[in-house]
């Protein structure tokens, strides 16, 4: 069992993924009013300088105490990650309470509505922007443009392609039209955050079926669960089988579907179907993106759930279990930690350099681990093992909100 790590050890390290990051840190409210910038700057595409946002933002996450004018230009201000633009909003935050940007973008009908837009199930960052541009501005003008009714018959309803204001939907927008019609459909639900004791009667349900179709599974509760949150987006496990493991993802959607469970799959994948989409957050697992809905008689009311089914063969298992734990930007500095082979940086501390920059050259992703210079794939036994490869400190899930 690995020592409980210090909370705010190593709060000066350069990769969140050396750091300890809770779920709520003693500058929440500085990095809520950041978030603002970074949501705004993805929204609009902007995605490097949301990057830079994201990275302060985590930074700021690790720091122990509350920054003030003092402990900022002491410690904060120094690290890599803080440039001057971010600096000056900092200021501005400890000067007055509030960054006068992030008001301006909260109230703006734009961020307003593209935000709207963005958090229905399928629709991202791109495409709420060319629907803000075409005129749409609320949910009833979302509605209407699919020409959708809840409860309607989500694969007989053609997209409406006539805008608002009358233009015609560009051929390039591709939406799949489908999926944003089940977001849209149960949007309520699938708003409604999870409590926790639901995601595990959800876990029970998923795993007692699992249990019927191939016994021997071994499954985790990933995602915001295990990172600690009282409240999850959706649910997302992690399952292995000693040897059944091989196309089980769909076997087992299919089953779900069958048992009235599962409602939707949105995005079924198998080992192979993603190697040429592969971005940060893609990997080669198996999974099942799905709607599922509690069976009648639990103490739960029957809400439409989103549910994420990753499986991994027996040896990607625990790599798995750490790539679908997040946080998304302790995930990207994963990859980037694993990846670097030595590290220069005056603001780095010695301490931190010496242990970790002779390990390197290693490529991390959910689906493995291995070494770049001849591929050799390592086989680790447990998450702790996964960091000791690494060469990381272990930290906690809980701690892994960077
Ligand atoms: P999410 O379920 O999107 O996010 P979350 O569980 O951290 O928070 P919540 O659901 O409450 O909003 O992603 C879970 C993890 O899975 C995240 O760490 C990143 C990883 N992931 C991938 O590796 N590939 C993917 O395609 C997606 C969507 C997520
Ligand atoms: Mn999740
Ligand atoms: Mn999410
Ligand atoms: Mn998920």
């Amino acid at each position: 069992k690995p020592t409980e790590p210090k909370v705010f050890d190593n709060w000066w390290a350069r990769y969140s993924c050396q750091r300890a990051s809770p779920l709520v840190c003693p500058n929440q409210n500085l990095a809520e009013e950041l978030h603002i910038l970074c949501r705004s700057r993805e929204l609009e595409g902007l995605g490097i300088n949301a990057l830079a946002y994201e990275r302060a933002i985590s930074i700021i996450k690790s720091y122990p105490e509350l920054i003030t004018k003092e402990t900022f230009s002491r410690d904060v201000m120094e690290l890599p990650g803080i440039g001057e633009k971010i600096q000056s909003k900092i200021h501005e935050f400890l000067k007055n309470g509030f960054i006068e940007e992030s008001r301006v973008i909260r109230q703006s009908e734009r961020y307003q509505a593209i935000t709207l837009f963005a958090s229905i199930y399928g629709i991202g960052p791109a495409n709420a922007r060319k629907l803000y541009d075409i005129g749409l501005r609320t949910f009833e003008d979302l509605e209407r443009y699919y020409d959708i009714r809840v409860g309607g018959d989500l694969k007989a309803i053609e997209p409406n392609m006539v805008t608002p204001n009358g233009k015609k939907i560009p051929p390039s927008t591709k939406i799949p039209e489908i999926t944003v019609k089940v977001g849209i459909a149960l949007r309520n639900e699938l708003d409604a955050p999870i409590p926790r004791e639901e995601v595990e009667a959800i876990y029970c349900e998923v795993m007692a079926q699992l249990n019927i179709l191939e016994p021997g599974c071994e499954a985790t509760i990933v995602g915001g669960y295990r990172r600690g949150k009282p409240r999850s987006n959706d649910v997302d496990i992690v399952i292995t089988h000693p040897t059944k493991a091989k196309g089980l993802c769909k076997r087992f959607a299919q089953h779900l579907y069958q048992a009235g469970l599962v409602t939707h799959i949105l995005h079924l994948s198998g080992f192979h179907a993603h190697d040429a989409l592969r971005t940060e957050h893609w990997d080669s697992l198996e999974k099942a993106l799905t709607v599922f809905i509690l069976p009648e008689g639990t103490k739960f009311k029957r809400t439409h759930r989103r549910l994420d089914l990753i499986f991994a063969m027996p040896e990607a298992y625990w790599t798995a279990v750490i790539g679908w734990s997040g946080s998304k930007m302790f995930e990207r500095d994963l990859r980037l930690y694993a990846k670097e082979e030595k590290y220069v940086d005056s603001a780095y501390r010695i301490e931190s350099l010496s242990k970790s920059h002779l390990r390197r050259g290693l490529k991390f992703d959910s689906s493995g681990l291995t070494r770049r210079r001849d591929s050799l794939l390592y086989v680790p036994r447990s998450e702790e093992e996964v960091f000791q490869i690494l060469g990381l400190d272990w930290i906690d899930p809980t701690m892994r909100n960077a």
